[in-house]
């Protein structure tokens, strides 16, 4: 089965790239090192949004002598879903057999990778790595956002009556025969509302959703993008898919 691993990007430059540093610098080595010493035979696409600090720059280089990294610019901050929703149809359209949504900054653990695989090689369709269920976990992170993100999955997960424990995960892994029958193009919402939005429309088309416990750390270097709009926007979205249900 052929593999792709999709990162998108905004100035992710430090994480993209590994530095010339000693044993002891933690920066010595860039997520895409990482992605292809734990799945050598998988492709990655990263998809960058004109980052201003170059990272698009630094994949390039690296192209030039690795034949399983592709990219695709956009030419401004178009937001996650979208980036994804674009990465997903690069996918079906290139013939791979299941797809990754992963971020660049090391809050998704790298060794996790292959599990992942095992699960889709046994008949999963959408594999979640989870930090809600048994064995999974949340480093780092200050009270306030553990405690918020916490309850955002009881809120998600009752209001869309979805068993998923955790639907605001962003590490996944996709069957790729699930992306044209779940209608990408109506998918709007971005952030966690994009990945509540993407989980329900999987679990009701009947595919075969599978949770594997992942610990979750904050990112590594860099800044977040996380901002009130896409908090505002998976608090509303909930109710829509509540509607959703009912009317269905
Ligand atoms: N292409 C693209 N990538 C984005 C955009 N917003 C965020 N990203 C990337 O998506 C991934 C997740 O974004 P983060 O900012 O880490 O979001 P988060 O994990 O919820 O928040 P922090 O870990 O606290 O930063 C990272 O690799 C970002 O660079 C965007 O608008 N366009
Ligand atoms: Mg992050």
């Amino acid at each position: 089965m052929k593999g792709l691993v999709i990162i998108p990007t905004y100035n992710e430059r430090e994480n993209i790239a590994p530095r010339q540093g000693g044993k002891r610098d933690p920066l010595r080595y860039g997520i895409l090192d990482a992605v292809h010493h734990h799945l050598p035979q998988t492709d990655i696409l990263v998809v960058d949004d004109s980052s201003p600090d170059g990272t698009a720059g630094l994949v390039k280089k690296r192209m030039r002598k690795d034949r399983r990294l592709h990219l695709i610019e956009r030419e401004g901050k178009l937001g996650l879903g979208t980036a994804y929703i674009r990465g997903f149809k690069w996918a079906l359209a290139h013939g791979y057999d299941y797809a990754f949504e992963m971020d660049a900054d090391f809050s998704h653990d790298p060794r996790d990778l292959p599990r992942f695989v095992r699960e889709i090689e046994q008949g999963a369709d959408l594999v979640i790595g989870s930090r809600y269920i048994e064995g999974g976990a949340v480093e780092d992170w200050p009270r306030k956002r553990k405690l918020l993100s916490y309850y955002a999955n009881i809120y998600a997960r009752f209001g869309t009556s979805t068993p998923i424990k955790d639907m605001t995960a962003g590490y996944k892994c996709y069957r790729t025969e699930v992306f044209p029958r779940i209608r990408l193009e109506d998918i709007t919402t971005d952030g966690y509302g994009f990945q509540i939005e993407i989980d329900y429309r999987v679990y009701r088309a009947g595919f075969k959703v599978v949770e594997i416990p992942i610990c979750f750390r904050d990112r590594r270097v860099g800044v977040s993008k996380l901002n009130k709009r896409i908090v505002w926007q998976a608090l509303f979205l909930v109710p829509k898919l509540w509607l959703w249900n009912l009317w269905r």
